[in-house]
């Protein structure tokens, strides 16, 4: 496999860093090197930021449908591409195959949705009081936009956050994770084949401290739309205040499925181990905690310890590899030591609970899918984010009680509720205060003509993901009255008089 240097893009050009050094990207199954990155300092992103704010004159006149167009076009070169890229994401952060190819196919939604709503663009137009006064407001964009990505879905979360950054006016700066900067590299490959004009795509690698930092406090980056740790998300929105810019935070999840003593427990199983083990558990959105009826508890972990037990591990490209490896050896270490912590505070484990090291696996970050039970709302596990193979598993008399251990963390992403009664679906409908809500469905799922964010720690109220309310994250409302009555109208206090003349 080749091995090559990738460079930053920036201006419509391919360059390196001043700083002359590169990082290397790995594969986290077997440590193959995937790529060498430019390691950037702070002159790079000075550099990337001048050429965005210059672009952005020029891009915010281009007519949305017009730049729309462009994000059909990368929809078309990305559909074209599926396998190819969805093969490299699973080469380069392992997970498996099929689930690869739907981070692919979430851009490509993404982007056809995007590329519609670049004929749509909704603003508001209304009446006025005064007559011969016309009422309306329009999105304007902010400027330069800094996209700050994880690896978890390093496809769909770029498209999430810049297709409707671009489609809106605005030129972006992307800065990928350092796990998976050889998927943005290739990403960008297609932003320039789809013709976008120098400037308003840029692409700049490169560590957090500096790049991130670099373009969360430089004055010409007007909004900050960030996805990762509750932690870094709290610090960028912290420096970014100073200079009172817009951050879009989308961060940590600790969220649960609910299964009740009337549900169809075999499809609660299901949905529970697609949701806790799928990506390995490293979804903002995966399930890391059941909280069971306490009469069908028993009877569920049984055949869900059975069917846990029998997952395969294995490299992602592999079709007889159910669960892939974590992003890196430091995220094994974390997800067990929440293993030692688990056990230290009372609970037990049922399932898995340690490294995976039989044969091939060795070579890689590999973690047994892991089950706690015996698990209480307020112990580290059942509160903390792991994001690694971990299930908590706890225990509740009634939907309401169940709803409330649910509600009561620091996150507030996403809740799934298993039940067959209609009633019972509807109130928690009503009560859940997370973000998403999945009913006899699992906690993973989401569908670009919907938003998806969180509550409490998970977000700071912005919204991403999709759907037209995403539009407001990227745009600025601009509030336009037109008086074509030639006189001056006083608003609220001329209007009596001046309607009784009509
Ligand atoms: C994430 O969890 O980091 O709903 C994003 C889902 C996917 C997106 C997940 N459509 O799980």
């Amino acid at each position: 496999m080749e091995t090559r240097e990738f460079k930053n893009y920036v201006n419509g050009k391919w360059v390196s860093s001043s700083s002359g050094r590169t990082f290397e990207s790995r594969s986290p199954a077997t440590g193959e090197l995937i790529g060498m990155l430019q390691l950037s300092n702070a002159q790079d992103v000075q550099e990337v930021v001048e050429a965005a704010d210059a672009a952005f004159q020029k891009w915010r006149k281009y007519p949305a449908p017009k730049r729309a167009e462009l994000v059909y076009k990368v929809s078309e070169i990305l559909r074209a591409r599926k396998q190819e890229m969805g093969e490299l994401l699973t080469r380069e952060m392992c997970k498996v195959l099929p689930e690869a190819l739907g981070d692919v196919q979430e851009a490509i939604d993404m982007a056809m949705y995007m590329a519609g709503e670049g004929r749509r663009l909704n603003g508001l137009l209304v009446p006025s009081e005064l007559p011969s006064k016309w009422a309306m407001a329009v999105r304007d964009p902010l400027g330069v936009v800094a996209a700050i990505t994880p690896w978890n879905f390093p496809i769909a979360i770029p498209a999430w956050k810049m297709f409707p950054a671009l489609i809106t006016g605005n030129t972006v700066i992307w800065k990928p994770a350092s796990d998976t900067p050889v998927l943005a590299e290739r990403m960008i490959e297609i932003y320039e084949e789809a013709g976008f004009p120098p400037g308003v795509v840029n692409l700049i690698t490169g560590a957090g401290g500096v790049v991130g930092d670099g373009l969360v406090t430089h004055p010409k980056v007007r909004l900050i739309t960030f996805t990762g740790s509750t932690d870094i998300g709290r610090d960028v929105n912290m420096k970014a205040a100073q200079h009172l810019k817009r951050v879009s935070l989308e961060m940590g999840g600790k969220n649960a499925i609910i299964v009740m003593d009337d549900a169809d427990i075999d499809l609660a199983i299901e949905g529970i181990i697609w949701s806790a083990f799928g990506t390995t558990g490293q979804r903002c959105t995966a399930a890391s905690r059941v909280i069971a009826h306490q009469a069908i508890k028993k009877q569920l972990l049984d055949k869900l310890a059975a069917r846990t037990a029998k997952l395969r591990l294995g490299d992602g490209l592999l079709p007889t590899t159910d669960v892939g490896p974590v992003i890196n050896p430091k995220a094994v270490q974390k997800i067990h030591e929440y293993t030692e912590i688990a056990k230290k505070e009372g609970a037990s484990v049922l399932v898995g609970g340690e490294p995976a090291t039989e044969g091939d696996l060795a070579r890689g970050a590999f973690y047994k899918p892991t089950i706690f039970d015996n698990v209480t709302p307020t112990m580290r596990v059942a509160q903390e984010e792991i994001f690694g193979p971990s299930l908590a598993v706890l225990s509740a008399k009634s939907l309401e009680d169940a709803i409330e251990i649910n509600n009561r963390t620091n996150f507030g992403l996403s809740t799934s509720v298993y039940t067959t009664n209609v009633n019972r679906a509807f109130e928690a409908m009503r009560d859940v205060t997370t973000g998403l809500l999945y009913i006899n469905a699992g906690t993973i799922g989401s569908e670009v003509q919907l938003p998806l964010g969180g509550t409490r720690g998970t977000g700071n109220g912005h919204r991403e993901g999709g759907g037209p309310v995403v539009l407001d994250t990227f745009t600025e409302w601009k509030t336009i009255y037109v008086d074509y009555s030639g006189r001056l109208q006083r608003a609220q206090i001329d209007t009596d008089a001046l309607v009784k003349k009509i």
